[in-house]
C-alpha cells in the first residue's frame, strides 16, 4: 500500500505568485464571474477620491459591459472607443460559504487595476496580460451561510515610459489628449479576460512545476524511458510536518504510470509517449491531438485517517525535450522547423476580449493551414491558448509585452525591474505547457543603441536561470551589424519587410536581399540558429491587379513565394549538414486593429493571411500548400546526430 511509503515533507518553497490555473477538483470549487458588469468612464479621474468603491452602486451614468471584452468597440460611442484614463466596473453576487478560503482571480485586465471587495482594497496590479488574484476570505462574512459580495474594479489604460508596453501621453489641449503608442496594435483595454472565483482548503497546493529532464531512446529513436522533475509548493499550513503529499502521473487512459511522495523530486516513466509538435514528417498532423499526461497532486493531513485536504491536476503534461545546436532547434532530439504564422489576440467587437469561439477558430485554422507554430506577439495570451496548443501540438514562442522599447527605456531601472517582473510572471504562468518552446523577451527593441547592450545583458542573465529549459531570444528589427543585445541570447529571430517597407513594390529584389541578410547574420553569429519571425505585406481582400501591385491579393502571394526559395537554401531540414535556418512565421495570421493612421486603412493592419473575420485571402492557399510540402520532408534519418 502506497501510504506506507509516505515521507514527511521536508521543504517548503513559498512563491510570491500562486499562478496555478483555477481548476475544479474534489476539493476546489470554481465560479465564473463573467457576464454583464456595470461600467462607466471616469473622465475626470475622481472615482477614487469620491470613494465609488465604497458605494452600493457606481454613480450614474452606467452601462452594461460584457466581461471578458475590451470596452472600446462594444458601443457606438467614440468617446468610449478612444478613452484614456480610468474606467470603473462593478458586480454583485452571492457566495455560499462552503469553503474556508476564496480567491478572486482576474485572468488579465489592461493596464493598471485596483480591486475592492465589499469596500476593502483587495489587490492592485500593474500590467495587462497576466493574471492576478486576491484571497478575499477576510472581506466576506463567515458567520452566515452566505455572503453578499460587491466587487468594484477601477482600470486605467494610460501607458507611460515605464509600463510594458510603453506609451507617451500628449496633452495638446484639455479636449485633445493623445496616447502615443510605439507599437502597431490598438491599445484595447478593460477586463479582457475571465474573472473567476475559486475555493481552496486552508492548507492548499499553491504551485507546481514539472519539466522533462531527459529521455532515453533505442536505436530506432523510440523513447524507452523519461525522467520528469517536479516541485510542489504548499501554503496555509504550519507546521509543515503535519502534511503529506502524493504525486501521480496518469497516462491518457487514466492509469498511474509513476508516483512519488516527496514534494520536490522526480518521476521515471518507462516507454513514455512523447509530446510532439504537429506537422513534421515524423509526427501527427496539426488537426490531431498530441499526447498528454495528467499530473495529479493530492495533499493529506498526517493523521491515521489520511484526510484529503486538496487535489490539483495539471492535465497538459507533455514529455519532451528541447535543445539548440549551432544550427538546429531540436525537439525530442529531432530537428524542428517552425512553420506557422504570428497572430494577435484581436477580433471584431471583442477587441482583445477572450472568446471561446475565436479560440476554437484559431486552432481550426492552424490545422487547416498545416501551421505548427505561432509567437504570442506581442504579449502573453490567455491561458486557454496554451492549453489548446498543448493539445494540438502547436509550438508557441511566448513573448513578454516589451514591444516598442527604445533608448529611453534602456536607461531606466524602473523599466528593467518591471521587465524582469513580467518575465517572471510569464514564465511562472506558462512553464508547465509543453507547447512553449522558447521565451521571447521583447519585440523590435531599438537594440542598435549602445545602452541596449547592458540592458539586454542584464535581462538575459536574470532570465536564463528561470527559463525552465527553454532557449531565450528577442525579436530583432535592427541590422546584423548594429544589434547590441542578441549576443547574450540563444537564437536569432529577425523581422524583415523587403519588398514592403523597403524596396516597396520590387518583388524582384527580395531573393537577393533575404539571402544576403541570412548570410550576414550567420557570419556574425555562427553558433545561433536563425528564424524569420515576421515577414508580410498588407493586402486588401478582394483587391486584384495583374501584374501584382502592392496591396493586392496577387502581390501577397508573390511576396511570400519570393522569400520561400531562399529559406529553402538555408533550411536546417533540407540541408541537414549546412542549413541553420529553423523557421518562418508570416506576419500575420489575421488582419488586426491598430490606431487610426494614414498607413492603416480603416484602422486595420491588413497583413493577415485571413481577414479579421477569419476568411482566407489568396495567399493563405499558397502558405497552406507550402506547409503541406514542408511536412513531407523526411527527417526520420536525421535523429541522434546533432552535436
Ligand atoms: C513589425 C512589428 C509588428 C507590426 C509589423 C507591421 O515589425 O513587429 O508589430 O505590426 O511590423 O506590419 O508593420
Amino acid at each position: 500500500m502506497l501510504w506506507s511509503y509516505f515521507l514527511l515533507l521536508t521543504t517548503l518553497n513559498i512563491s510570491l505568485h500562486a499562478l496555478l490555473y483555477p481548476a475544479e477538483s474534489e476539493t476546489r470549487q470554481v465560479k465564473s464571474l463573467d457576464g454583464l458588469w456595470h461600467f462607466r468612464l471616469d473622465e475626470q479621474g475622481v472615482g477614487e477620491n469620491e470613494r465609488w468603491f465604497a458605494q452600493p452602486n457606481l454613480p450614474d451614468p452606467t452601462i452594461f459591459m460584457p466581461v471578458p471584452s475590451s470596452y472600446n468597440d462594444v458601443t457606438q460611442n467614440i468617446t468610449i472607443h478612444r478613452h484614456i484614463g480610468w474606467v470603473w466596473y462593478a458586480k454583485d453576487f452571492f457566495l455560499h460559504n462552503t469553503a474556508p478560503r476564496w480567491v478572486l482571480r482576474f485572468q488579465a485586465a489592461h493596464y493598471e487595476s485596483r480591486v475592492w471587495v465589499n469596500g476593502h482594497s483587495a489587490v492592485n496590479h500593474s500590467g495587462g496580460h497576466l493574471p492576478f488574484e486576491a484571497d478575499i476570505t477576510p472581506f466576506i462574512s463567515t458567520n452566515k451561510d452566505y455572503s453578499k459580495v460587491h466587487i468594484v474594479v477601477a482600470i486605467n489604460n494610460t501607458l507611460t515610459p515605464t509600463t510594458l508596453p510603453p506609451g507617451y501621453l500628449q496633452i495638446h489641449s484639455p479636449s485633445y489628449r493623445e496616447l502615443q503608442t510605439p507599437f502597431d496594435f490598438f491599445n484595447y483595454a478593460g477586463i479582457d479576460r475571465s474573472v473567476i472565483l475559486y475555493s481552496t482548503s486552508t492548507a492548499y497546493i499553491q504551485d507546481i512545476t514539472i519539466d522533462t529532464q531527459r529521455i532515453d531512446y533505442d536505436a530506432q529513436h523510440i523513447a524507452t524511458s523519461a525522467v520528469l522533475v517536479y516541485t510542489v509548493t504548499i501554503a496555509g499550513v504550519n507546521p509543515i510536518n503535519t502534511i503529506r503529499v502524493l504525486i501521480e502521473l496518469l497516462d491518457a487512459n487514466g492509469m498511474v504510470v509513476a508516483n512519488n511522495t516527496d514534494s520536490h523530486s522526480s518521476l521515471v516513466v518507462t516507454k513514455p509517449n512523447l509530446w510532439e509538435p504537429c506537422g513534421m514528417n515524423y509526427t501527427h498532423p496539426c488537426t490531431e491531438h498530441s499526447y498528454l499526461y495528467t499530473l495529479q497532486v493530492t495533499l493529506y493531513n498526517d493523521s491515521p485517517q489520511m484526510n484529503i485536504l486538496d487535489i490539483y491536476r495539471i492535465r497538459h503534461v507533455g514529455i519532451r525535450t528541447i535543445r539548440l545546436t549551432d544550427s538546429k532547434f531540436l525537439v525530442n532530439e529531432r530537428p524542428f522547423y517552425f512553420h506557422g504564422a504570428n497572430a494577435h489576440e484581436d477580433s471584431d467587437i471583442r477587441g482583445k476580449g477572450f472568446d471561446h469561439v475565436i479560440l476554437a477558430k484559431h486552432f481550426n485554422l492552424y490545422g487547416w493551414l498545416h501551421g505548427n507554430s505561432f509567437r504570442t506577439s506581442h504579449y502573453p495570451y490567455a491561458d486557454e491558448f496554451y492549453e489548446m496548443a498543448d493539445r494540438f501540438g502547436i509550438a508557441i514562442i511566448d513573448e513578454t509585452p516589451a514591444v516598442g522599447l527604445s533608448a529611453t527605456q534602456f536607461v531606466s531601472q524602473a523599466t528593467l525591474d518591471h521587465h524582469k517582473q513580467v518575465t517572471t510572471e510569464m514564465i511562472n504562468r506558462d512553464r508547465n505547457h509543453p507547447s512553449v518552446l522558447m521565451w521571447s523577451l521583447a519585440n523590435e527593441p531599438e537594440s542598435n543603441v549602445p545602452s541596449a547592450k547592458d540592458y539586454f545583458s542584464a535581462l538575459a542573465n536574470f532570465t536564463r536561470p528561470i527559463a525552465a529549459g527553454r532557449p531565450i531570444t528577442y525579436v530583432i528589427s535592427a541590422g546584423y551589424n548594429s544589434d547590441q543585445g542578441i549576443q547574450f541570447f540563444d537564437m536569432i529571430c529577425i523581422n524583415r519587410y523587403f519588398g514592403w517597407y523597403s524596396q516597396s513594390g520590387r518583388l524582384d529584389q527580395i531573393p537577393n536581399l533575404v539571402s544576403e541578410e541570412l548570410t550576414n547574420w550567420r557570419h556574425r553569429f555562427p553558433n545561433k540558429p536563425i528564424l524569420m519571425s515576421e515577414y508580410g505585406a498588407d493586402t486588401v481582400v478582394g483587391l486584384h491587379n495583374d501584374p501584382s501591385f502592392m496591396f493586392t491579393e496577387e502581390y501577397q502571394k508573390d511576396f511570400y513565394t519570393a522569400y520561400h526559395s531562399i529559406f529553402d537554401n538555408f533550411s536546417s531540414l533540407i540541408h541537414p549538414d549546412t542549413g541553420f535556418f529553423v523557421g518562418e512565421l508570416p506576419w500575420n495570421m489575421f488582419d488586426f486593429a491598430t490606431d487610426q493612421s494614414i498607413t492603416r486603412v480603416g484602422g486595420l493592419n491588413r497583413k493577415g493571411l485571413f481577414t479579421r473575420q477569419r476568411q482566407p485571402k489568396a495567399a493563405a492557399f499558397v502558405i497552406k500548400s507550402r506547409y503541406e510540402h514542408l511536412e513531407s520532408i523526411n527527417t526520420n534519418d536525421l535523429c541522434n546526430s546533432f552535436e
